[in-house]
């Protein structure tokens, strides 16, 4: 599975370096490229926003800029483009399950200022949130889509975590324990231990 992720934020993308998500990279089960959208102003002064028309705070991301960077991404011809946004329909496990489907998908980070709408028209597929509750960008929720969507692609998980996940329709957890057998006091419960094959003490 391939993921592109359009952002003014590259930087907050070191996480996902790390872990089970920077193993599946190395083991080329994902493959991550993060775009910097800075990267493709024309302006002498690498300037992506712009004021508002009809007025209003802040400022709004160009189009032409956002549109570029877009542009500059290889083989999208089968991409599904997802625009991380506040107004989007709010991801679950259902939808999650959904992408890991997909061959390519493209993010695109949105941001309290906004996008120009005319090129969210020309490129955007989907709209999705992570949820009711405000964040500062769509970086976040890009990661939070990377992290839940690899966790179905082939390669990526140890193969019994899926497995054990889909028996259980991930609703039954239960308490569990490893070594020491006596901790403040407190033993591991008995059935654990009588069940427990690598009792090498
Ligand atoms: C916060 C973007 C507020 C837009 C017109 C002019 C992506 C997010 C985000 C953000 C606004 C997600 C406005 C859950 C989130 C995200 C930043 C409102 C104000 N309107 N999922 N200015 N929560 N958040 N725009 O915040 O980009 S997915």
């Amino acid at each position: 599975m391939q993921f592109d992720v359009l952002t003014l934020f590259p930087e907050m993308f070191e996480p996902i370096k790390t872990s089970i998500l920077g193993k599946a990279q190395e083991k080329k089960a994902i493959s991550i490229n993060i775009i910097n959208i800075r990267d493709f102003s024309k302006d002498k002064h690498k300037k992506v926003d712009d004021m508002p028309y009809g007025g209003g705070a802040g400022m709004v991301i160009k189009p032409d800029v956002v549109y570029d960077a877009y542009m500059s991404i290889k083989n999208k011809e089968n991409a599904k483009v997802i625009y991380l946004s506040p107004q989007g329909k709010t991801l679950n496990q259902d939808k999650v399950e959904k992408l890991s489907k997909e061959d390519h998908l493209i993010l695109l980070c949105g941001h309290y200022e906004g996008i120009d709408q005319r090129v969210l028209d020309e490129i955007v597929d989907e709209e999705i949130s992570i949820g009711d509750y405000v964040l500062t960008g769509g970086e976040l929720p890009s990661m939070v889509l990377i992290d839940s969507v690899s966790r179905y692609v082939e390669g990526v998980l140890a193969n019994d975590s899926i497995k054990e996940e889909s028996f259980s329709n991930g609703m039954l957890e239960y308490p569990q324990y490893t070594r020491p057998e006596i901790f403040l006091g407190k033993k591991v419960p008995e059935v654990l231990i009588s069940r427990t094959s690598w009792k090498y003490k």
